[in-house]
């Protein structure tokens, strides 16, 4: 992979912001867009923009064969059987609440458990305590070890006969750890409750099979993967989508409508109400197909070395703590000293050099890490060792800005 030229496919990329090169290290958070994405969004609005699944004109065809073929991209993307299993929501947040929604709610009651961990992001706590609240059912948190990763025995200790939901992320936002989601979902099967993968750290990042995981959903979004925002998708195994009620009822999710009842399209259509997000999903076809050009293998591989020498580099400056483990996707998240990480962000960004700064939407990580909040550097395919040099450059300006308050 010569990282030169994929930064060449970025036209954002290439700016000066505050005067100085645009240091682009807030992928965790959204990812850049290629050429090819922007332009193929474009050529749908200009050539053949449509409603689909309606009608027969030509343009509605072009736009149902983008929109359908996008969701076979995305099944062969993450190795699905079917793409019945491939339901297009807004992103990971509506593809987990989806689930929580409806087979949480209908299938949960006061005797039950669901098991997540204290690193999860906010859009995969939340849905779980709004089910537990509404059904009675108790929630459960897996322990983390020191480094923050999880141990299996934990997940024996925790999941029990009465636990009918495990949900965990595959890659964490903060920690960079990347769970063992294959096992987990083992114990979860062993002990008759369903797994739900959060994966919107690692598709962007790593070749995923959901057959091979063998979890029962696996929820990730489009814009952190070099494709648009407001797309996302949820893959669920037939055999519990099937069973699921929708949860957002209208147009397109519809087989039959009368005065009193309805009956609903067959999967995935029936998850699907109201006009679908056809831009979108087109967008992140051609996404997958640039990724797929890369290959997810040399992605994860140049991430890794990435994160690595920054976290060598790091360790040059006195008074910075590295949260995580050593092995971890490419995402590093630091403190400095007394300096609080905004303040750290701000100095940064004066040097063209974008980092994120707060809770990451993780704030029982953030309670578990004793911290408020933290700065995050996070790496993709178009990020260079210059890029962590110019990082770690900046952070030196900072500290000498903050003078002895830090170090
Ligand atoms: N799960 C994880 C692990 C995430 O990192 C995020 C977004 C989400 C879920 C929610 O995704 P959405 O597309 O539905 O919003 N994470 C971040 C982040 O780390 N900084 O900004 C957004």
């Amino acid at each position: 992979m010569n990282v030169q030229e994929v930064r060449k496919m970025f036209p954002i990329l290439d700016q000066q912001v505050n005067g100085k090169p645009l240091v682009y290290l807030d992928s965790a958070a959204t990812s850049q867009k290629p050429k090819q994405v922007i332009d193929k969004i474009d050529d749908y609005y200009r050539r053949y923009n449509s409603n689909v699944h309606r009608g027969v004109h030509t343009l509605g065809t072009y736009a149902t064969d983008g929109y359908e073929g996008a969701r076979e991209k995305v099944r062969a993307f993450i190795k699905a059987k079917s793409t019945e299993e491939i339901i297009f929501t807004r992103g990971t947040t509506t593809a987990i609440n989806l689930v929580a929604s409806s087979y949480g709610r209908d299938n949960l009651g006061p005797e039950d458990e669901i098991v997540i961990t204290p690193m999860e992001h906010h859009s995969n706590i939340i849905p779980w305590q709004q089910v537990a609240r509404t059904t009675g059912a108790t929630l459960k948190y897996i322990p983390l070890q020191k480094d923050g990763t999880i141990d299996l025995k934990d997940v024996e200790e925790t999941v029990t006969d009465k636990t009918k939901i495990v949900s965990v992320m595959h890659v964490s936002n903060v920690l960079g750890s990347i769970n063992p989601v294959k096992e987990i979902a083992k114990v979860a099967h062993k002990n008759g409750a369903v797994m739900v993968v959060d994966g919107a750290q690692s598709v962007p990042h790593m070749s995923v099979d959901v057959q091979d995981l063998d979890c029962d959903f696996y929820a990730f979004s489009s814009h952190k993967m070099c494709g648009p925002t407001g797309v996302g998708v949820l893959y669920g195994k037939k055999e519990h989508l099937e069973k699921m009620e929708p949860v957002e009822f209208g147009g397109e999710m519809i087989d039959f409508v009368g005065l009193y009842e309805s009956t609903w399209k067959e999967l995935p259509w029936k998850f699907e109400g109201g006009t679908p997000i056809i831009a979108g999903a087109i967008g992140l076809g051609e996404a997958i197909d640039f990724l797929n050009e890369i290959g997810m293998d040399n992605i994860l591989e140049h991430e890794h070395k990435l994160a690595q020498y920054a976290i060598s580099r790091l360790a040059e400056i006195d008074g910075v703590e590295v949260y995580g483990p050593k092995e971890r996707a490419g995402v590093v998240t630091f403190n400095c000293d007394d300096v609080h990480p905004h303040d750290v962000a701000t100095v940064l960004d004066a040097e063209g050099v974008a980092v994120r700064a707060g809770h990451h939407c993780a704030q029982p990580l953030m309670k578990w890490l004793d911290v408020t909040a933290t700065a995050r550097a996070s790496f993709y395919l178009y990020n260079t060792e210059e890029d962590v040099d110019a990082f770690v450059n900046a952070l030196i300006k900072t500290k000498e800005y903050f003078g002895d308050v830090f170090g």
